[in-house]
């Protein structure tokens, strides 16, 4: 293996709380802007590496029905000896890797462990020939009748058949890796792989645009209208160039400086379709199939992932806006059909894609979680991972999940996930907004508020502009929210011990509405002690005594409690069940600190609103249709977590 650089990064010390060095505000800047030119002097010295030990080429791929597919090829100059293939597919354009400048993808290490990298166009996308597709649905190998069957799959095992019969210095070993949309193509490489492909590591990867990105459990996320732009247009030609930018500019032409008012004064989701995305291909599907119909259920990739052969390092973010139902639902899904697999995951304190990118420190919004995590992740993780399945005389040991507890802010290692060993916990809503620990209370007691659509929840605690996807309300503070009235809130006392919340959680929630339709938000949140210190470097003047921390969230929208393919209405005033799953966890309470669980029926703008009057087609709603609701929550209601235990169960899963 290559010599590695020592990786000192230099965390940035305003980020720890008083107590630590103090620092100036010129002695600040000095070093942040040593550890920015740093961040950019390691790219560089990347592409210095690069243009020194290895030669670029590009190709056309043939596919079985003749379509060809535009790769960039990186080849290590020494051709004394053979070397593993690093194949990632992009729907983000290939040629953005061109130039020997790969901006850290893969990461240094890999790139001095010398690999053949290959970046693809998939089909459709930039310089590849070919129809774009979203999540392509798979057509599984045995379903395939000619060479016009194609999809993910088949492209990459026709992309992998070719590189290992073409590229001189390949050792006949593949590995896969992507971030985002291209960890979905990584993932969905596995059903039916090419032979070659022994490591596969989708990270962040979509599995199901119903329940990430573009919706949670089927409600739009409208902080996501602009990047439609990205997805809705097919290109003429061959190109390197965005088409679709003047598309997204449609939305950030007039950019306000407050997102919710924005969206707000834009009312009815139908105006989005007059004003910005009348001639979208894709938002015109998303408005044509709101429920979970088959042109959702047969892009979902999960019910593929069987049979699985070779080793798959599935990767996550606790705090990913984007995609955290993907990682953990690939990673559980091949576990179920594949138990005999090399099958492990690794969930750290990272946002969207974060442990590609190494700042010196890992913070999401105001909350920091370490320094160079990342470094450690792709040193001691990825690297590992890689080099002990594609080169020889490696190992790697890995445990099946390293996961970083969120509390305690370090890195724990289970033999299985969700884990068996941390005792479940259950919390019940009491009156005076009474949160109880394993102990039911008022069955019977009732909570309630009044939702309105005209003065929907904001989902960040500080006025936000436009974003393209949300990002810093994971780790928000929900004081703002606390307040108001159409938002109830129950919290633990004082914790006299640490509490671990490790695994999957369910809201079993009995409600009552006035309406016939209403969404339910619902928020667990780590409350900081009131003495809890602040930044030292504290520019926003965030107050962490008495921060609540946003740990987990999710909406559910109410017309799906029973089928997400057959929507039904409530009945005002009944009795009804509302089952949540929110994403997994691991998130230590610490001794002094509350727990907290808020619910409410609007987050806005992440999420659309419900006009909480049932219509068929909530993207074709009209101004009148969005009324008030009074919402009712009973004491019946539980919230589930952890104990190992499988809570998330799918009411309306995919079809067999
Ligand atoms: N999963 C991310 C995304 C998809 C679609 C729209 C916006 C973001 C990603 O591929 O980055």
């Amino acid at each position: 293996m290559g010599a590695h650089h020592k990786n000192i990064v230099v965390g940035l010390p305003y980020l720890y709380f008083s107590g630590c060095r103090n620092l100036t505000a010129m002695k600040f800047l000095t070093l942040l802007v040593l550890v920015c030119s740093g961040a950019a002097f390691a790219q560089n010295a990347d592409s210095v590496y690069l243009r020194t030990h290895y030669d670029l080429a590009e190709v056309q791929i043939p596919m079985r029905d003749g379509i060809k597919l535009f790769a960039v090829v990186y080849t290590p100059k020494d051709q004394s000896q053979k070397y593993p293939i690093l194949l990632n597919r992009t729907c983000y354009n290939a040629s953005n890797y061109s130039n020997y400048k790969t901006g850290g993808y893969p990461s240094r290490f890999l790139i001095q462990d010398k690999y053949i990298l290959v970046f693809q166009d998939v089909r459709g996308r930039y310089m590849s020939e070919g129809t774009f597709d979203n999540m392509r649905p798979n057509i599984p190998g045995n379903d395939r009748k000619n060479k016009k069957d194609i999809d993910e799959s088949s492209d990459t095992w026709d992309t992998i058949d070719w590189l290992t019969k073409n590229l001189k210095s390949n050792n006949g070993r593949v590995g896969m890796y992507g971030i985002s949309y291209p960890g979905f193509y990584t993932a969905a490489a596995i059903p039916d792989a090419h032979p070659a492909l022994k490591a596969s590591s989708p990270q962040a990867p979509i599995s199901d645009f119903w329940f990430d990105d573009f919706h949670h459990n089927g409600a739009y996320l409208q902080s996501y209208t602009a990047a439609f732009g990205v997805f809705g247009y097919q290109k003429e030609g061959q190109t390197k160039q965005d088409w679709f930018m003047d598309k997204i500019m449609r939305f950030y032409k007039d950019a306000p400086k407050d997102g919710y008012d924005f969206n707000l004064d834009l009312g009815p989701l139908k105006n989005v379709t007059e004003k910005y995305h009348h001639d979208n291909f894709f938002w015109q599907q998303i408005i044509d199939h709101p429920n979970y119909d088959d042109f959702w259920q047969k892009r979902n990739l999960l019910p593929h992932l069987k049979n699985v052969k070779h080793a798959v390092m599935t990767v996550g973010g606790w705090y990913d806006a984007e995609d955290l139902y993907g990682p953990l639902n690939i990673y559980k899904s091949i576990e179920a059909s594949s138990p005999a697999a090399q099958n492990t995951i690794v969930m750290g304190p990272w946002s969207h894609g974060d442990w590609a990118r190494e700042t010196g420190f890992q913070a999401v919004n105001h909350i920091y979680f370490g320094d160079s995590l990342s470094t450690f992740y792709q040193r001691e993780i990825e690297r590992k991972f890689f080099n002990s399945l594609l080169k020889d005389n490696v190992s790697a040991n890995m445990p099946e999940a390293y996961m970083f507890d969120c509390g305690l802010k370090t890195w724990r290692q289970f033999a299985e996930w969700p884990p068996k060993g941390i005792p479940p916990v259950k919390l019940y809503f009491g009156e005076n907004g009474k949160l109880s620990v394993n102990q039911p209370l008022k069955p019977d007691a009732t909570f309630e508020y009044v939702s309105d659509p005209a003065k929907p929840v904001p989902y960040v605690s500080q006025t936000e502009g436009l974003t393209f996807t949300p990002r810093r309300f994971m780790t928000d503070d929900q004081r703002h929210a606390a307040s108001r009235p159409d938002v109830i809130t129950f919290e633990t006392e004082a914790l006299t011990d640490d509490v671990t919340l490790a695994g999957e959680i369910m809201a079993k929630l009995k409600v009552a509405i006035s309406s016939t339709d209403a969404d339910f938000i619902v928020k667990l949140i780590d409350v900081y002690p009131n003495d809890h210190p602040s930044y030292k470097h504290n520019p926003n003047n965030i107050i962490m005594g008495g921060y609540q921390q946003l740990v987990r969230h999710e909406v559910f929208r109410g017309r799906w409690r029973n089928s997400f393919e057959k929507p039904e209405p409530f009945k005002p005033g009944e009795v009804t069940d509302v089952n949540v799953t929110l994403q997994d966890i691991l998130h230590t309470f610490k001794k002094g600190h509350k727990i907290m669980v808020q619910i409410h029926s609007t987050w806005f703008p992440y999420i659309d609103r419900n006009p909480q009057k049932y219509v068929d087609n909530i993207y074709k709603a009209n101004a009148e249709d969005f009324v008030k609701a009074t919402i009712k929550v009973y004491g019946s209601s539980v919230v589930e977590i952890g104990g190992g235990e499988k809570l998330n169960t799918k009411i309306d899963t995919f079809k067999k």
